[in-house]
């Protein structure tokens, strides 16, 4: 087979964020551009000559073709083996999963998540390292050094072989093997969790709604809940994955979801339901009549844990990022078991997993996770609280209730100011920074600051560091907010800010969250001037 040796230049901008290169598509899709970043991506590990991969993406347009190119650069390469989903479909948990299974050296996941997809829509790719989880700093920021530095990439003349049929195929020298993106992934379920106690639950008239968004978990969830749990057929909604999602907007929360939280809260509406976005790692989590933040939900699940199989032993620790409310620190302190706080991105609870110093992981932004694989698993949690839920009988109203009565309720909110000003976004935040020592002991509207810093880490276990991961505004009486620029995002800058109110287990935990946090959403516009900096009255999106 023909290998080409293409004469290439530095494209700019092509540096990884939290989760990967995120782009336009048409600016992903232009000739070159993948390819560039493929080559780069390949350099940075010293070259990929033997291995085996993992390839796969959440359905988006330009996937499959970007596959396609892929497997003809991974050909050139010298790969020994590329290991493909059907049809090009892998969520990113079933993606870590396969990783881990076949003990491959990597992988490549093709997605920008809860980015909306489509020709207009947005386009990503990442690495994963052969612990099944995101490549960590030092190779993204090796990755990025190449990219700025790259002259020719390797890619046969030859197209692909189809992804389509099940089965091995050879291109070239390499071996094309195409694999059932879903059956590995649910047996690794079956596993973890008690499927007899959650078929019972439905067969007791227990009803569910599980939103997949016309993304990837379509037919993991149809597979799993209808077939496997003998959840009633209907039970998975918009489960046949789009190129564009249905022209949505695959992102779990409530303002994404709203037809979903819409039913929830009816009376006709079901007592458990879920959702998930564009690559099966996020997760929404609803009761009847409730909606349960990501950071409650990853500390009941730390919680309650033990009442699964896989983790009937007890966990060895809990991770939550740093903007991640502090619920799940004092299930940690109740257990007795280790606590994490991590800059944002799943990229640094690899290490703490992998030593098995944490079992359980999660982030605000609706992604929990453990060691059964590296990455945050959408199915994975729901399937949790059916566990749960299943053995105690009890609403997740009832169970809410309960875990506020015993360890108190953190009212939690994060606001998302979208597409702003990315110069003036930034200037807020520096300047913000550079005040940081003179704020202790001053007022903040309604409330005061204790102390303000911020954010760096020092990995407990391979020792690297990562600084200005987020601006913390500790408030007197125990509130406290941050504020960071995200690093997903694809046009301008989206602020973040995070707003968090301890009320102890004797308070109200019956206020609604924005009404709750009214002091602290006050405090934060006094110090920090948000309205000023990005010409906005109020968030884009509140979860
Ligand atoms: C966001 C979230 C972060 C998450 C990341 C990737 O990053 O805040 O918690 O790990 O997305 O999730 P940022 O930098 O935009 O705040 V996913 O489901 O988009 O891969
Ligand atoms: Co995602």
């Amino acid at each position: 087979m023909n290998m080409l040796n293409v004469d290439t230049k530095p494209i700019d901008g092509q540096k990884p964020g939290t989760s990967g290169l995120r782009k336009r598509t048409a600016e992903f899709s232009v000739p070159g551009y993948l390819e560039n970043y493929v080559q780069s991506t390949f350099d940075a590990l010293g070259g990929v000559l033997g291995n085996t991969l993992v390839v796969g993406g959440d359905g988006r347009f330009f996937n499959a073709e970007a596959i396609g190119t892929i497997l003809r650069m991974a050909a050139a390469n010298g790969v020994a083996r590329v290991i493909v989903g059907q049809g090009g479909i892998l969520s990113t948990p079933a993606a870590s999963n396969m990783i881990r299974q076949r003990k491959a050296d990597g992988g490549l996941i093709l997605s920008a998540s809860h980015n909306p997809g489509g020709k207009n829509g947005d386009f990503g790719l990442k690495y994963n390292i052969s612990n099944g989880g995101p490549a960590p700093e030092a190779i993204t920021a090796k990755i990025h050094e190449m990219t700025t530095k790259l002259t020719r990439y390797l890619i046969a003349e030859e197209d692909a072989p189809s992804i389509d049929t099940l089965g091995e195929t050879r291109f070239g020298d390499m071996v094309v093997e195409i694999v059932d993106p879903v059956t590995d992934y649910a047996t690794l379920m079956e596993d973890l969790f008690d499927f007899d106690a959650i078929r019972d639950l439905f067969a007791s008239g227990f009803t569910m709604k599980f939103d997949a968004m016309h993304a990837v978990t379509g037919p993991y969830a149809t597979e799993i809940l209808e077939r496997r749990l003998g959840a009633p057929a209907g039970t998975v909604m918009n489960g046949v994955p789009s190129v564009d999602f249905g022209g949505g907007h695959p992102d779990p929360n409530p303002v994404w979801a709203k037809p979903l939280v819409d039913l929830v809260m009816s009376d006709a509406g079901p007592d458990f339901a879920a959702a998930s976005d564009g690559d099966g790692d996020r997760n929404m989590i609803l009761g009847r009549g409730l909606y349960v933040t990501p950071s409650d939900s990853l500390a009941v699940l730390a919680a309650n844990a033990h009442l699964a199989p896989g983790y009937a032993r007890g966990i060895a620790g809990v991770a939550r990022s740093m903007p991640t409310s502090r619920a799940a620190d004092r299930v940690a302190a109740k257990l007795g078991v280790n606590a994490f706080e991590t800059p944002t991105g799943w990229k640094f609870f690899g290490t703490l997993l992998d030593a098995g110093h944490a079992t359980i992981c999660g982030e605000e932004s609706a992604g929990t996770g453990s060691d059964h694989v590296r990455e945050k698993d959408g199915l994975w949690a729901v399937l949790l609280w059916l566990n749960i839920l299943a053995k105690r009988r009890e609403s997740v109203a009832e169970v809410m209730a309960q875990h506020w009565a015993e360890y108190g309720r953190d009212y939690y909110s994060r606001h998302d100011y979208e597409e702003v000003d990315k110069a003036a976004a930034e200037a807020m935040i520096d300047a913000l920074r550079g005040r940081l020592d003179g704020l202790a002991g001053t007022a903040a509207g309604p409330l005061s600051v204790e102390r303000a810093d911020d954010f760096a880490y020092t990995d407990p276990v391979d020792g690297s560091t990562s600084a200005h991961q987020g601006i913390r505004l500790f408030f007197e009486g125990g509130a406290r907010a941050v504020m960071r620029l995200s690093g997903t995002g694809t046009v301008g800058a989206t602020l973040r800010v995070y707003l968090e109110r301890f009320e102890a287990p004797d308070g109200d935990h019956s206020l609604d969250a924005q009404e709750a946090l009214a002091p602290v959403i006050a405090a934060v516009e006094a110090v920090a001037g948000i309205k000023d900096a990005t010409g906005r009255d109020a968030p884009d999106v509140r979860t």
